[in-house]
């Protein structure tokens, strides 16, 4: 098992820094769901993060000892990290280094079930590793080209990323497929009224639906994060005879990234289209504000992308 040490790094004075702690709490159980040990943590606050590293030279050193000290041998840094800082990283502590959208796809890619699920996990893992074959394979070639030359790798590298290009345009279409499926199924079914649940991961989605559609042991339920991928549907009884048809949906999680949302709107498709939005909220969770808050810009973020893709459908061909 990976001996996962946390490095968190807000922005001193931002929001974040006063909640370092319970962010890496909140990453410490996301490194727990994708199967690590946690052996240790720290974190910075920075002025603004270097392009280099993120972090300053000083603490990159410094976390190199703590690193060796603790034996440990995977890096889950909690902030998002660009190419380049994540190469550079792994090289200066010499360990394996993952942001924090690294490890929720990591997690998203073992979770998913159905072929759906698999198509957009897919996805997005693709165009998060897009722009990063393209920094490592630059980094490698002025290592092995040297200045002037064209590098080795540059072919190579414009074939992959070719390939990649065409196998997310492909996703993509097929998820329309998808989308389309599900949008005639919906019409079929206009007879009763709809809801769906929407919240903040492990708030309690699937626990309510399992309890409105009489505790049927289908509707998994988990105290880990991301414990659904895939939409389930259930028709329920609210009471009085009324009867609605009640969808759970994926949890959302603070800093989730974007391009994750934005191939998981087939499956959110549902929430958006119901009659009614259900925000469950775990109101014992000490931090239960900000899970609002999040959720609530998730779910205004994934408006507005629908309103863009609807009114630029080119926006595939990146
Ligand atoms: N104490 C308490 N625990 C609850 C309640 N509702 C759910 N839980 C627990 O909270 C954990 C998460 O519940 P889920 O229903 O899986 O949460 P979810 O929102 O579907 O989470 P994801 O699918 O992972 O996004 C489980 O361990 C539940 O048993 C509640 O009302 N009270
Ligand atoms: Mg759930």
């Amino acid at each position: 098992m990976e001996r996962a040490y946390l490095m968190g790094a807000p922005r001193k004075g931002s929001d974040d820094a006063l909640r370092a702690e319970e962010h890496l709490d909140e990453l410490a159980r996301l490194a727990d769901t994708a199967g690590a040990a946690v052996i240790g943590r720290t974190f910075q606050r920075v002025d603004a993060p270097t392009p280099n590293y993120f972090l300053g030279a000083g603490k990159v050193e410094e976390l190199k000892s703590l690193l060796g000290a603790a034996g440990a041998t995977l890096l889950l840094f909690d902030e998002g990290l660009s190419p380049v800082q994540g190469v550079n990283l792994e090289r200066a502590l010499g360990i394996r280094v993952m942001d924090r959208t690294e490890v929720i796809l990591d997690i998203f890619a073992t979770r998913a079930r159905s072929h759906e699920a698999k198509l957009q996990v897919e996805l997005a893992q693709l165009e998060y590793l897009l722009p990063r074959l393209t920094r490592m394979w630059t980094h490698l070639s002025r290592i092995r080209g040297g200045i002037g030359l064209r590098g080795p790798g540059e072919t190579q590298l414009e074939t992959d990323r070719r390939v990649i290009r065409k196998k997310i345009s492909t996703l993509r279409r097929r998820l329309e497929d998808v989308a389309d499926h599900r949008a005639n199924q919906r019409q079929g079914r206009r007879d009763l009224p709809s809801a769906a649940l929407a919240g903040y991961t492990n708030a309690g989605k699937s626990s309510l639906l399992r309890a409105l559609s009489g505790g049927g042991a289908d509707v998994f339920v988990e105290d880990r994060l991301f414990a659904t991928l895939d939409t389930l549907t259930r028709e329920v009884e609210v009471g009085d005879n009324y009867r609605v048809r009640l969808t759970d949906t994926v949890g959302f999680i603070r800093k989730l990234p974007h391009h994750l949302v934005a191939s998981f709107r087939a499956t959110l498709e549902e929430a958006r289209e119901a009659d009614l939005l259900l925000h469950v909220i775990d109101a014992g969770h000490p931090a239960w504000e900000e899970q609002v808050e999040v959720v609530d810009r998730a779910l205004i973020e994934m408006r507005n992308s629908e309103l863009g893709t609807r009114n630029d459908s080119g926006s595939a061909e990146r």
